[in-house]
């Protein structure tokens, strides 16, 4: 693989409304995040993806723009950004910003000219179409955060747009070339602010199986998810490609794709040497347990099917391309309250999973509040809950026959919001987030868990991400972390992730007992070198190694 920039960078996604509030409204701020750089750089990042700061009515939290020229004042202005990008600069910090084209908001102007004039210029900036000749939207898709993908022009006999997410994220119209452009230009505005470039958001649906015609219905309300659309959908690396070749290539930026539901076989059309992407990422994991049904039907997932479909992954992109791993972001809960068994959720736990993260090939690209063991919060009622996708799944459960109780526990579970409460900085009035009143209530938990605490303290998980970056980042094993082929071990025992990362010269093996009960392992070679343990000691007697529950050690 030809070696990129940023192949041996640790990455951190900041949730820019919970990080850090420097005015007491409650609201996280860009004057926030300045003050904490150093922090950033004392744990070891080096690129950082601050999801949407622009002006925006936060219908879906800021990812419905509605002027991509302009910082919302929730957050600060223009000149702050311009302040973030040199104080991050001077600590060789690369920023990246969210990049959320597929629709826009609906307060966007395009939209609103739009909506004046539906068969003018505007009009083709989205996908506006008559309605069926029974007054009855085009067609049954049914959008991400529910109900129908389409919503009817005010003031037209039969006229709808296109929304695949909420009503007020109207999805813009690609085939247009004046929307493409105007795009471009617009990331091409930012590039040369001095953005390293971008995390694009939702990137997959630009391409619409433009018959817009009805699927199979795949629940009682007649409607079929309109992810379906995307396997009719072709063509949509033709926009990547140029998008590809008019932006990011013109400045050597980096770009990180989110991107669900991809054929596998353009793998390397994304990511390849020649690809239109930097890296995509790894949401192998995030799709397990999932259900056509709804958040209520989850399932829990197992430490084999974690471990085997980690592997698979891994393989697929093996030799082809460089994915970025995660074990949570803004859209999913807690990883450690998710890919942990409950008795695994303690701090060795914790820094088993976030070994097994870092250790695997790829980018690491943490969340804010990971390097502190930030757990899912909790919900006593639904009106506590802010994200609009929640609320949805709730109605979905309740709709499908549970209890409010039920629906309530699914719902909380998977709520996007647990990994949106504020991060916990001390233990003092907030967790220190804010001297106002948080906009999504801090989780319970600060007073043990937060950074005031664990910066410094030996045996805490924040210095534990420390170490695991420092290994990272020494010169004498940079090579095998960061380019080592992953080598699978021990597959066929229950309960134990265990890999090889190779290179001619040096050998790892990572080592993780994924369950209460210690196991005994018989190795091939005798370690050197002990590189990586979360807990203080480690029982190794000639080639059998002995891991206590939840312990995971990298040896070479
Ligand atoms: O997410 C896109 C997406 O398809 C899902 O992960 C989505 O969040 C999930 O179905 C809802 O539970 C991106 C952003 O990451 C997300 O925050 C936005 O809400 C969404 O796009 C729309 O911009
Ligand atoms: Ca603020």
């Amino acid at each position: 693989m030809k070696k990129q920039w940023w192949h041996n960078k640790v990455a951190y996604q900041i949730y820019p409304k919970s990080f850090c509030d420097s005015n007491g409204d409650g609201i996280g701020d860009l004057r926030g995040i300045i003050g904490k750089l150093d922090y950033l750089k004392r744990l070891g990042v080096d690129i950082v993806w601050i999801s949407p700061i622009y002006s925006s009515p936060f219908v879906d939290q800021g990812y419905d723009i509605s002027d991509y020229y302009n910082i919302d004042p929730l957050f600060g202005n223009m000149e702050e950004m311009e302040e973030l990008l040199e104080e991050a600069k001077k600590r060789n910090i690369s920023i990246l910003m969210d990049l959320v084209v597929n629709h826009c908001s609906n307060q966007h102007e395009w939209f609103k000219k739009a909506m004046a004039d539906p068969d003018g210029p505007y009009g083709d900036y989205f996908y506006i179409r008559e309605g069926k000749e029974n007054g009855e939207p085009p067609c049954n898709w049914r959008s991400y955060f529910g109900g129908s993908v389409w919503e009817k022009v005010p003031g037209t006999k039969n006229k709808y747009y296109l929304h695949m997410f909420a009503k007020e994220q109207p999805d813009l119209n690609w085939e247009n070339p004046d929307v493409r452009r105007e795009i471009y230009k617009m990331m091409n505005w930012w590039l040369d602010k001095g953005l390293a470039g971008f995390r694009i958001d939702a990137i997959i649906n630009i391409k619409k199986d433009l018959t817009f015609s009805d699927y199979p219905a795949d629940r009682d309300d007649g409607m079929c998810s309109a992810h379906h659309m995307l396997e009719h959908a072709n063509g949509v690396l033709e926009f990547l490609q140029e998008m590809n070749r008019e932006t990011f290539a013109k400045h050597d930026a980096f770009s990180i794709a989110e991107l669900f539901n991809y054929d596998p076989c353009a793998l390397e059309a994304y990511i390849g040497e020649h690809g239109c992407f930097s890296s995509i990422f790894d949401f192998s994991t995030e799709m397990l347990g999932g259900s056509e049904k709804g958040w209520f039907d989850l399932k829990a997932i197992d430490p084999n099917l974690y471990r085997d479909t980690i592997f698979e992954s891994q393989a697929k992109c093996e030799g082809i391309g460089y994915m970025a791993n995660i074990i949570e972001n803004h859209d999913e809960p807690r990883g450690v309250s998710r890919y942990l068994p409950k008795e695994g959720q303690t701090t060795e736990g914790k820094k088993m999973l976030g070994m097994l993260m870092f250790m695997r090939k790829g980018l690491p690209f943490l969340y804010q509040g990971q390097e502190l063991g930030m757990e899912n919060t909790v919900f006593s009622d639904i009106s506590q809950i802010d994200d609009i996708s929640t609320k949805d799944e709730y109605q979905v459960a309740l709709n499908a026959g549970c209890s409010q109780a039920e629906a309530l526990r699914a719902c909380t579970f998977r709520s996007r919001d647990n990994a949106r409460t504020p991060f916990q900085w001390s233990d003092g009035e907030n967790a220190g987030f804010t001297t106002g009143k948080p906009w999504l209530p801090v989780n319970p938990n600060y007073k043990t868990i937060n950074a005031k605490d664990q910066i410094g303290r030996k045996d805490s998980v924040f210095s534990f991400y420390q170490e695991l970056i420092r290994l990272r980042k020494n010169p004498e094993y940079e090579d095998v972390v960061v380019y080592g082929k992953m080598v699978p071990v021990f597959e066929d025992m229950d309960n134990v992730f265990a890999f090889y990362r190779v290179t001619d010269k040096k050998k790892l093996l990572v080592l993780a007992n994924y369950q209460n009960e210690p196991v005994s392992l018989n190795l091939k070679e005798i370690p050197t070198r002990v590189l990586i343990n979360n807990y203080e000691d480690l029982e190794l007697k000639n080639n059998t190694i002995t891991l206590k529950g939840f312990q995971g050690v990298v040896v070479e």
